[in-house]
């Protein structure tokens, strides 16, 4: 991997972080025990290399420490999105200014485009963008307009057939510009016709969402054959108890923006 991560912003839960938007069925998060998860993602980013700046928790967004899903930060690319989640749509101004510092120009998709970071998928060069039931085709299309802008090329993945899935990056995520790790339903996809695809049994289907961060991958506590695939093939596994998270249809990648 060329590109050396830096800085992350990340957002705390707040105490009202159960009234967010949920599918997963697996009960009410734990409020602490979810502070002291993100705080030891947050060890963990550091331990990576990256400082890590905290915004203010939102009350009034419950799914805000969710940051990623409000913006796109690739290299020489920063948009901020338009949630697909009218719940959700407030969240861009709240870190807008954040963003400002990070790049004084700062694109950003509109109406009626939608877009969720966590539908977006940078391999090498690449953006797959995921067509789910957050992010539209007319969001794809402008942030593949942005990206062209920046030298990325793009393309589309319709995941709303993927019931078992939130957003793209909940089941493809790329942990090397040559290597793409992915759930059952994703790794034969047309899409990634010519990429090397590790793909994730279905015991181990959460654990996808595994974030290489420098020399390290982040991965979901609790799924060993990943850690141990990703072990093999020379990275170097860091893993993080999700479990309040994943009751909120989170995983490791939407903790955090990284640049
Ligand atoms: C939501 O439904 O929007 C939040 N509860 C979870 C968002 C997870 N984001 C992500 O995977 N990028």
């Amino acid at each position: 991997m060329s590109h050396v991560f830096t800085r992350a912003l990340v957002r705390a839960p707040t105490a009202n972080f159960a009234d967010g938007l949920t599918a997963a069925q697996l009960g009410a998060p734990d409020f602490s025990r979810a502070s002291a998860q993100h705080a030891a993602y947050c060890t963990a980013l550091r331990e990576c290399g990256l400082s890590v700046e905290f915004l203010a928790p939102q009350r009034t967004y419950p799914d805000a420490t969710f940051i990623e899903d409000t913006a796109v930060i690739v290299r020489g690319l920063v948009v901020l999105t338009r949630p697909g989640a009218a719940s959700r749509l407030g969240e861009v101004a709240t870190v807008r200014e954040a963003v400002m510092r990070v790049v004084g120009n700062v694109r950003e998709i509109v109406a009626p485009g939608t877009l969720d970071g966590g539908d977006v998928c940078e391999h090498g060069t690449h953006l797959f963008i995921g067509i789910s039931h957050r992010t539209n085709a007319e969001g794809a299309r402008q942030l593949a307009a942005f990206a062209a802008e920046a030298g990325y090329s793009a393309s589309t993945i319709d995941i709303r057939g993927i019931a078992s899935i939130l957003h793209l990056k909940s089941g493809l995520v790329s942990v090397d510009d040559g290597l793409l790790v992915a759930i059952d339903a994703l790794a034969s996809h047309a899409a990634l016709k010519g990429h090397e695809v590790l793909c994730v049994g279905a015991s181990e289907a959460y654990a996808a969402n595994c974030v290489r961060v420098n020399a390290r991958v982040l991965v979901a506590e609790g799924f060993p054959r990943l850690a141990a695939e990703l072990a093999s093939r020379g990275f170097d596994p860091l893993p993080l108890s999700m479990s309040e998270f994943q009751k909120m249809d989170g995983g490791l990648s939407c903790l955090s923006l990284r640049f």
